[in-house]
C-alpha cells in the first residue's frame, strides 16, 4: 500500500436472541462449551441491536475498542480469542477505487479499530453480549475477507459469548452443544427463517435496566458446580424439549411452543435457585398475569421466558393478542405509578 493515509470500513448490525430452551452450564469454559443444545428465536433488529464498525488503516499502532463511545480494553481472553481466529483466516482485500490492496500476510501487522454500540441496556439481561460478539465476529470477517461458512463463524462467535453464535441467523436457530472437545462441532444452525412465523410478536417488559448482579459467566459456574438439578436437566429434561421445540417451530403450533418455552424458563431458574448460594433473577408477578390469563382461555396466548435478569420476554401469539398484552401490561403496571416496570419495548420476531 502506498498511502499511508487510507481507512477501510465495514459496519454491520446485528440483532440480540431470546433463547426458548436456554444454555446454562459449561462442560469447558475456555472454549465456551455447553453442556446441552439450546434454541432461540432472533429479534427484529429496529429493536434491540447491536451496530459495529471496525477499520483498518496502516496509522493504527494497535488494535482499539470504543463500547457505546467509551474505550474498553481488548486484552480479555474473549476478545483475543474471536480477534485471532478472524485474523488467522483472513484473505486478500483489494479496493481498486481507493487504491488499497491488502495482502493475507498484512494482517498479522495491520491492527484494527472497533466502535459498537447497543440500542438497548448494556449487561441487564437482555443479551447485549450475544448480539455484541456476533456483530464483532461478522464485520471483522467481512473486513478481512474471510472465507469461511456461517457456522464455522458461529464457532468463533461462540467463543465471545455462548449465546452469541445464534444471533448470526434470523429466525429460529439451534445451538448445537457438539462432542469434539475442539468446539469445532459446537456451531449454531437455522432451524426456520424470519418469514416462517412471521405472526408472533415479542414484547419485552423492562423491569431494571440496572446490570444484573451475578454474570451469567460466574452464575452458570456456580451452578456447574453446586446444582444437582441442572445434571439431570442436562442430560434428562433438554434433549427431549429440543426434540419437541423443533417441532412445534416446525408446525407453528403455538400451544407446545408456550408451554416448552414457560417449562424451560421456570426450570432454569428453578436451577438458579437450586445454585449455592442461590441466585435470583426473574420478576415472578409477571408469570402470575400470564399464567392466570392463559388459564381463563382454551389455550394459551403468550408464552414468558425470563434470562439472566428481571425483564420479562412476552411472546403473543398474534398482534391482537399483542395488544391486549401491552393493555393488561399498562394496567397492572401504569408507567406513571411507582411500579417496577418502567418501559416496554416491543417487535415483531424477524
Ligand atoms: C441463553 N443465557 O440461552 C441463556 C439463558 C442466559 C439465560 O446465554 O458465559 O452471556 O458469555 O457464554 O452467553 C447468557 O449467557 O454467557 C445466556 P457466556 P452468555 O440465552
Amino acid at each position: 500500500c502506498e498511502s499511508e493515509k487510507w481507512v477501510l470500513m465495514v459496519t454491520a448490525q446485528t440483532p440480540t436472541n431470546i433463547a426458548v430452551i436456554k444454555y446454562w452450564g459449561k462442560r469447558d469454559e475456555s472454549l465456551i462449551l455447553p453442556i446441552n443444545d439450546s434454541i432461540s428465536v432472533t429479534l427484529d433488529p429496529e429493536h434491540l441491536c447491536t451496530t459495529t464498525t471496525v477499520a483498518v488503516s496502516p496509522s493504527f499502532d494497535q488494535d482499539r475498542m470504543w463500547l457505546n463511545g467509551k474505550e474498553i480494553s481488548l486484552s480479555g481472553g474473549r476478545y483475543q480469542r474471536c480477534l485471532r481466529e478472524i485474523r488467522s483466516r483472513a484473505s486478500d482485500v483489494e479496493d481498486e477505487k481507493k487504491g488499497i490492496k491488502i495482502t493475507k500476510k498484512d494482517w498479522e501487522n495491520l491492527h484494527v479499530h472497533i466502535a459498537s454500540y447497543n440500542n438497548f441496556p448494556t449487561a441487564a439481561g437482555l443479551a447485549s453480549s450475544a448480539a455484541g460478539f456476533a456483530c464483532l465476529v461478522f464485520s471483522l470477517a467481512k473486513l478481512m475477507n474471510v472465507k469461511e461458512d456461517q457456522g464455522k463463524l458461529s464457532a468463533i462467535a461462540r467463543q465471545g459469548s455462548g449465546s452469541a453464535c445464534r444471533s448470526l441467523y434470523g429466525g429460529f436457530v439451534k445451538w448445537i452443544m457438539g462432542k469434539h472437545d475442539d468446539g469445532s462441532d459446537s456451531i449454531a444452525v437455522q432451524l426456520a427463517d424470519e418469514k416462517h412465523w412471521d405472526d408472533l410478536v415479542i414484547v419485552i417488559a423492562v423491569v431494571s435496566s440496572r446490570q444484573k448482579e451475578t454474570s451469567s459467566t460466574s452464575g452458570m459456574r456456580e451452578s456447574v458446580e453446586t446444582s444437582m438439578l441442572i445434571k439431570h436437566r442436562a442430560k434428562e429434561v433438554v434433549p427431549k424439549r429440543i426434540v419437541d421445540m423443533e417441532e412445534a417451530i416446525k408446525n407453528r403450533d403455538f400451544p407446545s411452543f408456550a408451554h416448552l418455552a414457560c417449562a424451560d424458563s421456570n426450570q432454569f431458574h428453578a436451577v438458579c435457585l437450586d445454585t449455592c448460594p442461590p441466585i435470583f433473577y426473574m420478576n415472578d408477578t409477571i408469570i402470575g398475569c400470564v399464567e392466570k390469563w392463559n388459564r381463563s382461555e382454551e389455550s394459551p396466548q403468550v408464552a414468558y421466558t425470563f434470562d439472566a435478569g428481571p425483564n420479562a420476554v412476552l411472546i403473543a401469539r398474534n398482534r391482537k393478542v399483542a395488544a391486549s398484552l401491552l393493555q393488561r401490561l399498562l394496567f397492572h403496571f401504569p408507567p406513571s405509578s411507582d411500579a417496577d416496570l418502567s418501559s416496554y419495548v416491543i417487535g415483531d420476531k424477524s
